[in-house]
């Protein structure tokens, strides 16, 4: 320093101290590993200790989905990782907040939906005494059973590592929830920013190709191409894949007739000529060998055993990224573990050239065919109030000329007929009440269906289903979001005629005075009730033209629906009294 001036030795001081000073916080860093790892939009609701986050989040020209409940951005932001691959991101306040959004984090990891829920919590010396601190609650471990990882982040140099980990817990193997804790004081603590911006990274890739073995390849190759009525089935981990052109490819290069699981409806169009979703009972009963393409054999499919399959104990081909999936419920002969781009691929290498069962797809796409001609025919039929046949039948058509839409369905008789009825073009655009079968996705599912894709959302909810979010209509109309609710207003849980006991209002009734569409219009959306479907048409037709938030109280035979919608079998009756 010999040969420095006084002005120079001070001003290299100065820019020292200056360096030195150059601080960052929580905050600031959270918001910079969210970011580097492309997450833009969050869904929450703030408060004590989260509410600088959501306000410099917009600052830094980010989305802020702010939500009436935490349950329903929990629902966004997991219907964000189904439609995106990417963990969607939602943020609450601690205990009661962060119980809301766990009901969301557990659905989505029990649907395989990648999503990372961050909670502020309350001081750990105060938690952990349970000396009573504000909203107090020992968060991380009460999340543990209900998500792939739950994570705490305890000083200001590991959110970058934390948030990294977070994403690729979210999304590796088989996607699912991840909790994230961060406790209050974290937030404003302060660390060098230049040590900072090195501690915060995105991983390289998160979700790795898993290739499946040779061995286990030819297995599935052998058994398919010895099979006289093979069958393919794809699930919502198909969709959510996003190899639609090698499913596609795989489908019609072995002429193998396909069913979708609801969520992977569009998936391969419902009116390609090899669809046997209209044939559904027969080809579940009749196929050999079935490959099972991201599809649990869960209650969805009677556990793949039983009447529904023919009484017999079919040869499963099951691709999926979870080892231990295989054999859950049924032998399976040739487990295919891997990710499904991998493994469908390899499929198709080793099914090259294959005799294409012609005969027995002619005779699903005979049924099939049959089947539509019938329901086409009820779709049609008019009936003095509107039941879920003409009503959903009216959506369908209107549907049929606007592809791109988003659907998304909640209810029981409104769920079962609308997935029936209403075809799907386009992979991914079917968002329901999934595997637990949870009312309540709808409005969160609706915004983030519209927020994620750009697209129109058409919300079909059985009116007690909405009733579970319904106050999220306010959310859709503040963010002037593109989305039509369709209120299947029966009157009540399955129906509306129950009949009351003495001096009661049956358990499985609502008012039917309730009037949806003014709520809409009070929340400063469009409003409007319709009773035949004429008017359903028009009101549908017009909305998808405006593209203005919308709610349609569709009025139904309270007799039109049934318990339960198609899952009746699953009602546990008394049997005193009974014969
Ligand atoms: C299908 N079908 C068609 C068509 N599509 N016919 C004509 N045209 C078209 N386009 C036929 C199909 O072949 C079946 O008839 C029937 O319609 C029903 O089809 P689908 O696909 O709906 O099949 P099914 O048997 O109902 O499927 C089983 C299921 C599904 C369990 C996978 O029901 C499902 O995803 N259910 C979710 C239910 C749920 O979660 N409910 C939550 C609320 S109730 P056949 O003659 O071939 O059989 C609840 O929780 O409590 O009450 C509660
Ligand atoms: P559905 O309800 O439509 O039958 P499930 O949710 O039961 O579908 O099954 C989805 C399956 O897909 C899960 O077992 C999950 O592990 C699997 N899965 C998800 N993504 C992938 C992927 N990229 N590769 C392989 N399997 C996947
Ligand atoms: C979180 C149980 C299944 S279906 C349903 C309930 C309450 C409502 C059916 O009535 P809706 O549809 O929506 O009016 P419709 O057309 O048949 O009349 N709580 C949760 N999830 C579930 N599944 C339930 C309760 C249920
Ligand atoms: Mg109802």
């Amino acid at each position: 320093m010999g040969s420095m001036s006084n002005n120079q030795v001070g001003a290299a001081v100065e820019e020292l101290q200056g360096r030195a000073t150059e601080l960052t916080d929580g905050f600031h860093l959270l918001m910079d590993a969210l970011e580097l790892n492309g997450i833009k939009n969050i869904y929450g609701l703030l408060g004590i200790p989260v509410t600088e986050v959501g306000r410099m989040w917009q600052a830094r020209g980010n989305n802020f989905f702010s939500f009436r409940n935490e349950q329903n951005a929990g629902y966004a932001a997991s219907v964000a990782g189904y439609l995106t691959k990417k963990p969607g991101v939602c943020l609450t306040v601690s205990a009661p907040g962060f119980l809301n959004g766990l009901t969301a984090l557990s659905n989505a990891t029990t649907n395989c939906f990648p999503m990372i829920l961050i909670s502020g919590s309350s001081e750990r010396e105060i938690v952990d005494l349970q000396q009573g601190d504000y909203e107090e609650m020992d968060q991380l471990n009460i999340a543990r059973p209900f998500c792939k990882a739950s994570f705490r982040i305890n000083r200001p140099e590991d959110i970058g590592v934390a948030v990294a980990r977070a994403v690729r817990t979210a999304v590796s193997g088989r996607p699912g929830g991840v909790y994230l804790d961060i406790p209050a004081r974290l937030f404003a603590q302060t660390f060098s920013a230049e040590e900072g911006r090195k501690s915060v990274f995105a991983p390289i890739d998160p979700a790795p190709a898993q290739i499946p073995a040779a061995e286990a390849v030819k297995r599935a190759v052998d058994l398919i191409k010895g099979a006289k009525k093979p069958l393919i089935l794809l699930g919502k981990g198909a969709a959510y894949a996003q190899c639609d052109n090698d499913i596609k490819a795989l489908i019609e290069e072995t002429g193998i007739p396909f069913t979708p699981m609801s969520m992977a409806k569009g998936l391969v169009s419902d009116t390609h000529p090899q669809c046997g979703a209209a044939a559904r009972s027969m080809v579940l009963q009749e196929s050999d060998v079935v490959v099972l393409v991201g599809a649990r054999l869960n209650w969805l499919l009677a556990h793949g055993k039983g009447k529904t399959w023919g009484n017999t104990l079919k040869k499963f081909v099951q691709i999926d990224i979870q080892a231990n999936e295989m054999d859950s419920n049924v032998p399976i002969a040739a487990p295919l573990v891997g990710d499904i781009q991998s493994c469908v691929n390899a499929l198709r290498a080793g099914l090259k050239g294959m005799t294409k069962p012609v005969e027995w797809l002619k005779a699903v796409s005979e049924k099939a065919s049959a089947s539509r001609a019938k329901l086409a025919i009820k779709l049609k039929t008019p009936t003095p109030a509107m039941n879920y046949f003409n009503s959903l039948g009216a959506i369908r058509e209107v549907l049929q000329t606007h592809p791109n839409t988003m659907l998304v369905n909640e209810g029981a008789n409104a769920l079962d007929n609308a997935r029936m009825i209403i075809d799907q073009y386009l992979p991914r655009h079917r968002v329901d009440t999934g595997t637990w079968g949870v009312m309540g996705v709808g409005m969160g599912s609706a915004v983030a269906a519209a927020v994620e894709t750009g697209e129109r959302v058409v919300a079909i909810s059985g009116d007690s289903a909405f009733g579970f979010s319904g106050m999220e209509i306010e959310t859709i109309t503040r963010y002037n979001l593109p989305v039509t609710v369709i209120i299947m207003n029966n009157g009540g849980v399955y129906r509306g005629d129950e009949p009351s006991p003495k001096h009661q209002i049956s358990c499985m009734q609502f008012n039917p005075n309730t009037r949806y569409d003014l709520l809409m219009q009070a929340v400063g959306g469009y409003g409007v009730r319709v009773t035949t479907p004429e008017e359903l048409t028009k009101a549908l037709e017009e909305s998808l033209a405006s593209g203005r938030p919308t709610l349609i109280d569709a009025i139904i035979d309270p007799a039109a629906g049934v318990e339960s919608g198609r899952i009746g079998n699953l009602n546990v009756v008394s049997q005193i009294g009974k014969k």
